[in-house]
């Protein structure tokens, strides 16, 4: 089953906003060269759809209520739809804030239909967030997302097996997995308009269309798709340790070890958005004895100065009497980041602000385009 909210920011505002029910309400960027994030069904009709300047929304809709987007509430809405999401299927795979994949397989004890499912799943969101979803549910996650699109909004679509070739035959090629502007173009230049043309046509007459494509559409056609529900599993904790070369003898080098393993973890954490509350820190020394020994903090933390400031507190309570071999830092009871300004406000957001900008370096240049300072020594060895 794919469930997805129907004009998911625009509604929430309208949830929020009463006296913008049934009126075009347009959400985007606040600057004056944003773009629509999206528009209320009623903006559509006046031609308003997402990615849209909003300057090009305003002529067409100059009646229309220009909403900022509060991103916190949408993420919030999203989370609640994930929690009842969860009563109705182990698996589910999100693909964005307000859709994901349910994989339902065995739901049939609970419920007489499918009908039934999707009916229950659209009863409760509206119940509990006051908002509508479309779903649909089929053999494959193709064609769930398909179907959850075909009765928008407010629709539940049902592609018994059996019938998923006939019944998407008529449909225009971009309904196809992976076909976007380019592709369609492609196709239809060489006589490709509808699901059922794809279906006739042989692979190799396909590929001088689409090229690498041809095979998988050829396939998605005809209501194939293998791909499973992957759902993602919570992580428990992230760590790194490393097992020296050499053991480590001098303090400032052991020291100077645990910073770096400290940034590694956060800059992990952050990546993960999330933060912890355990920090461990695990030794062990030439003889391989080996201590651990971990605090839990009350706020949840993910900067490298956090984390460090915890591990010397840690080391502290270890006697260092011979080489380490071997170092590592572990988060875990790992829950949501704490939000800006909670703790210590104008210091944390200054290192909050300092870790995004290097986050954001090191994601486009690589890993080792910055750095922090105590990373240094080790290259000036190497
Ligand atoms: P969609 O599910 O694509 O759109 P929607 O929920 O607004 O409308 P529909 O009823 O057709 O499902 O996207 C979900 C949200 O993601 C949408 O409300 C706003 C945001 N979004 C953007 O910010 N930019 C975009 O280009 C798109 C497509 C969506
Ligand atoms: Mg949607």
């Amino acid at each position: 089953m794919h469930v997805d909210m129907d004009a998911f920011f625009a509604s929430v505002e309208q949830r929020d906003h009463p006296e913008w029910k049934g009126k075009p309400v347009i959400v985007g960027g606040a600057l004056p060269r944003g773009v629509v994030a999206t528009a209320s069904y009623e903006a559509r009709r006046f031609g308003v759809h997402s990615a849209m300047a909003v300057s090009r929304a305003r002529q067409l809709c100059p009646q229309g209520i220009f909403a900022p987007p509060r991103f916190e509430i949408y993420k919030e809405v999203s989370r609640q739809v994930r929690k009842i999401m969860e009563r109705y299927a182990q698996d589910i795979e999100p693909l964005s804030l307000d859709e994901a994949f349910l994989d339902i397989t065995g739901m049939g004890y609970r419920f007489a239909t499918l009908g039934e499912i999707a009916r229950s799943v659209k009863a409760d969101i509206l119940k509990e967030t006051g908002l509508i979803a479309s779903a649909g549910i089929a053999p494959n996650k193709f064609l769930a997302k398909l179907a959850s699109d075909l009765r928008k909004p407010d629709g539940i679509c049902i592609i018994p097996y059996g019938q998923e070739a006939s019944l998407i035959a008529p449909l225009p090629v971009r309904r196809l997995w992976g076909v976007g502007r380019v592709t369609e173009e492609k196709l239809q230049a060489a006589g490709y308009r509808t699901i059922r043309d794809i279906q006739t046509a042989c692979v190799q007459d396909l590929e001088k269309a689409a090229g690498s494509q041809a095979a998988v559409l050829h396939e998605l056609a005809w209501g194939i798709d293998r791909r499973p529900v992957q759902p993602e599993r919570e992580i428990q904790s992230i760590g790194d340790e490393t097992t020296y070369e050499q053991d480590l003898t001098d303090p400032r080098e052991i020291d100077r070890a645990v910073a770096i393993h400290c940034d590694v973890v956060a800059r992990r954490l952050r990546k993960n958005h999330r933060a912890a509350q355990t920090i461990s820190l695990k030794v062990r020394f030439s003889s391989f004895r080996t201590v651990t020994r971990a605090v839990t903090r009350e706020d949840p933390v993910d900067l490298q100065e956090e984390i460090y400031e915890t591990a010397r507190r840690l080391m502290k309570r270890i006697s260092f009497t011979e080489g380490v071999r071997l170092l590592g830092i572990t988060a875990s009871k790992l829950t949501e980041p704490m939000e800006e300004g909670t703790l210590f406000p104008d210091r944390r957001s200054a290192l909050v602000k300092a870790a995004k900008a290097v986050d954001a370096i090191q994601e486009k240049y690589g890993d080792t385009s910055i750095r922090r300072g105590f990373w240094l020594e080790d290259q000036k060895k190497e």
